[in-house]
């Protein structure tokens, strides 16, 4: 056992990258050692996008030099190091050896996979290990378990008016400010015809950023996405300054347009401010903060601040608490026994549907693509044509810079693929051609025709469709928010619902699965 005077070890995750970390609060600099480590593990458990891998490294690197110039020891291995384990645990160990510590102190991990490892580290290492939890959530797992234990349902809405509750966020007197909890009614607008953003700030990679995309071009070249167009903040002082341009240039217009898609805009008036919210450079109460203050300088009106904070305090949140609510068994939850493979054009973008190509592009080009077009285009095509939820969830844990399991597994599986039954969500997100017209300037210069309904150049999003209703109709049929639908499925002749049937089952067939090697490591 090491004596009293050793340091205590403090790992620090590809996500922690926050100065107030619970395991760094606190303590004596001169007591502790940092880890920081780049392993294959974490790199290769999918095969993320070239841009996730950049990020991240760059950050962790930022970060431990930051670290180091305010007095901190850190201990940072390279992707590179010889002697390199290739995983945390593995890491860990030969910590244990050059420092001898007296105790680890950890934050718990924000992925399933990863806390399994931690929690075997009592057993493994020699010294005390405390797993602290990670207060940066507002909400901690244990009152998301209280919250929603002895409820029949778990909507979003009731957990985010608690969340309101507990920060204070826009609330007067103990009721909602303008008197209304949530302003989504107002936050559909189309987007108009020359509707256009101010762009974001793209961050230009200095020294650090460049070693590691030679590094990531060099040992990841297979791996999907193109590294031409990084840009995203790797420090807290860029991520800031990508907040600065947000709260002046765009949050006016974020609820309006939040739901608006255009042509080869690929912000919009988004934040752009997952992927550093995500990795710990910047605090997601803060934002919230900086937002309401927006909209008492009336700087913002009250449905894109609300809009904004409801994303930050109640989805982000909520989803983070459904994951280790639901975890082990949301991965593999399969109610609509969805079985198809992936289609080949996720990973190319070779697709006559321009819908689809626009945003598999900006996927492959940013690491990005906004929420209405990962929910409403990329996932409403998966859970129309039935795609199998493990390839779903693959595909969009590798392609998001932003994308961890605790946040992507409850928005892929639960909100898009209804793969858990309607845990989460109230009704499957299913939407025909219609809906996809109306929020976007997608259809005038596609292939296909989005008001021919079936046949040569109809819309295939207008067949699936139906084929999908008509195929869960046993499930779905008493559902109240969508049960209605079948009456306007009755009211169809027998001729004109086997022509869905058919052109949906025609353009089903048309589909080339993917290689799954573009997702996974053997
Ligand atoms: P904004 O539109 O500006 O929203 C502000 C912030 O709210 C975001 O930065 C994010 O932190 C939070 N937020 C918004 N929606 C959600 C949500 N549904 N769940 C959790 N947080 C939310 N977000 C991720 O961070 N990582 C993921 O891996 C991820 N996967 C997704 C997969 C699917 C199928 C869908 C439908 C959504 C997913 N999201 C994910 C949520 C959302 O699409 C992204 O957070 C958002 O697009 C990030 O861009 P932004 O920062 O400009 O967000
Ligand atoms: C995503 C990722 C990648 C690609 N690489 C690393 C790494 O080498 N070292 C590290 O500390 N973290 C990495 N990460 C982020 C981790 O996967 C993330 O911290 C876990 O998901 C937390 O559970
Ligand atoms: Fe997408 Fe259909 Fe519109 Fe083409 S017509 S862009 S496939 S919704």
């Amino acid at each position: 056992m090491a004596s009293s005077d050793n340091p205590i070890l403090a790992p620090i995750l590809g996500d922690q990258l926050t100065r107030t970390l619970a395991s760094l609060r606190g303590r004596a600099k001169d007591d502790t050692v940092i880890l920081m480590m780049e392993v294959w593990d974490e790199a290769t458990y999918v095969k993320h996008h070239k841009q996730k891998i950049v990020l991240i490294f760059s950050a962790m690197r930022h970060f431990a030099s930051e670290l180091r110039d305010a007095g901190w020891t850190v201990d940072y291995i390279q992707l590179g190091d010889e002697d390199n384990s290739g995983s945390f645990t593995g890491e860990v160990a030969r910590a244990v050896e050059r420092h001898d510590p007296r105790a680890i102190h950890v934050v718990e991990a924000g992925e399933w996979r990863v806390q399994q490892a931690i929690d075997e580290w009592p057993d493994k290492f020699d010294c005390e290990v405390e797993i602290l939890p990670d207060d940066r959530f507002l909400c901690s797992k244990a009152e998301f378990r209280d919250w929603a234990q002895d409820r029949k349902t778990l909507r979003m809405e009731n957990f985010y008016r608690e969340m309101r509750k507990k920060t204070g966020l826009l609330m007067d007197d103990g009721k909602p400010e303008g008197g209304e909890w949530n302003y989504d009614s107002e936050n559909r607008k189309p987007p108009k015809e020359g509707l256009e953003a101010p762009e974001r700030p793209l961050f230009e990679p200095d020294e650090i950023t460049r070693e590691v995309i030679e590094l990531v071009e060099s040992r990841f070249g297979d791996h999907f996405g193109s590294l031409d167009n990084f840009g995203w903040p790797v420090t807290r002082d860029e991520a800031e300054k990508a907040a600065d341009a947000f709260f002046a240039e765009r949050i006016e217009k974020f609820g309006p347009y939040q739901d608006a898609m255009v042509h080869g805009q690929d912000d919009l008036f988004h934040s752009m401010l997952s992927t550093s919210i995500n990795l710990g450079l910047l605090d997601p109460l803060e934002l919230c903060e900086r937002a309401e203050q927006a909209y008492k300088d009336g700087k913002a009106p009250i449905n894109s601040v609300e809009g904004f904070i409801r994303q930050l305090i109640g989805w982000r949140e909520y989803v983070r608490g459904f994951y280790w609510h639901f975890m082990p068994g949301l991965e593999s939850d399969n109610k609509l026994n969805a079985q198809r493979g992936l289609p080949e054009f996720y990973w190319t973008g070779e697709t006559d549907m321009r819908c689809l190509a626009d945003c598999i592009r900006s996927t492959r080009d940013n690491a990005h693509a906004h929420h209405i077009q990962r929910l409403m285009v990329l996932g409403n095509f998966a859970l129309l044509a039935g795609i199998n939820p493990r390839e779903v969830q693959d595909w969009y844990l590798v392609v998001y810079a932003d994308a961890y399991q605790w946040v992507e597994l409850p928005n892929v599986s639960a909100m898009i693929l209804y793969a858990d039954g309607g845990k989460l969500a109230t009704k499957p997100y299913a939407a025909s051609g219609n809906y996809i017209n109306k929020m976007s300037n997608y259809c005038g210069d596609c292939v296909y025709s989005v008001s021919k309904k079936t046949g040569e150049g109809a819309c295939p999003f207008n067949a699936l469709y139906w084929h999908f209703m008509d195929r869960h109709r046993d499930r779905l049929e008493s559902n109240h928010r969508i049960g209605r639908i079948y009456s306007t499925w009755d009211r169809m002749d027998e001729a004109k619902k086997q022509e869905y049937r058919d052109s949906a089952e025609a353009f089903l067939d048309t589909l080339t699965p993917a290689d799954s090697s573009w997702a996974r490591t053997d």
